[in-house]
């Protein structure tokens, strides 16, 4: 089969373009990455040409000799559906994990996003906790960057905000979400503490500069992003029309609705506000 015929190729492709219309992607900004099943590589493997292996920069030996679609470093998700052999690629890991080579696309000499070293290591925390975990997506959320000048920098109240703002988020990420303070992008610094984080959470907020979100599947995944984001949002326009709340989600409505709708709510998240 032709790359671009695959399922799981079309499923990227369509992620990708919807994270563009949200409005998150300016320039080039944000990157998706997919840990491909050894199904769905050797079903494409025909259209191969294997280039040089290169370091990743960090070190992910549970991912070695894994496949992964990346976005392309300084490419446009507003270009990924009308020119995808250019803006994305496939590439395969070495069997140390240590480095990679483009197998497949970012046609004309291109590298796969600068943010590879986060994307494989949250890839590597969340396989060992659940096979099932193949999509990492980074976005530049606008309004819950927005949120981080506003709200202390602390999992806890990110998370906390975040549920009381839509009674669904707490079913969708009932293990919450996590903060990274600010950080220079790009390097190993800022792939540690995140796959840190990864290890709690789903969710990754980047301050004063966006998100980070891991799932099974695309529709699970960008589902993730956009009902945080979204809720963010809900938070931006509550405050923008007063400081304060005249009535919200109780910690005691929060453990009823976690009884019904069987999930742990960790109490962490369910202190009593002064
Ligand atoms: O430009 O979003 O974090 C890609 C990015 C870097
Ligand atoms: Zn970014």
């Amino acid at each position: 089969m032709k790359v671009l015929d695959a399922e799981f190729v079309q499923g990227f492709i369509r992620m990708a373009d919807d994270g563009w219309q949200q409005g998150w992607h300016e320039r080039n900004g944000g990157n998706l990455s997919y840990r491909v099943k050894p199904e769905e590589a050797d079903s494409v493997k025909e259209s191969f040409a294997p280039g040089e292996w290169k370091p990743i920069g960090v070190f992910v030996p549970e991912l070695a000799g894994e496949y992964f679609l990346v976005t392309g470093s300084g490419k446009y998700f507003r270009n990924v559906i009308i020119k995808p052999e250019e803006s994305i690629g496939l590439i395969e890991l070495d069997g140390r994990g240590e480095n990679y080579r483009i197998v497949w696309g970012l046609a004309g000499g291109g590298v796969p996003t600068s943010e590879l070293p986060t994307h494989l290591m949250n890839h590597e925390v969340k396989k060992k906790q659940n096979e099932k975990y193949r999509v990492i997506y980074h976005a530049h959320t606008t309004n819950m960057i927005a949120l981080t000048f506003v709200l202390p920098l602390k999992d806890e109240v990110f998370t906390r905000e975040l549920w009381e703002m839509a009674t669904e988020c707490p079913v969708v990420f009932p293990d919450g979400v996590g903060v990274v303070p600010w950080m220079v992008p790009g390097g190993s610094r800022i792939a540690e503490a995140t796959s840190e984080l990864m290890k709690t959470y789903d969710l990754a907020v980047w301050a004063h500069h966006g998100m980070f979100a891991a799932g099974e599947d695309f529709d699970l995944t960008f589902g993730l992003m956009h009902t945080a984001e979204k809720s963010a949002e809900i938070l931006v326009k509550m405050l923008s029309m007063r400081p304060d709340k005249l009535q919200t989600i109780s910690p005691d409505n929060f453990r009823d609705l976690a009884k019904d709708f069987h999930v742990t709510l960790p109490e962490k998240f369910l202190y009593e506000k002064q």
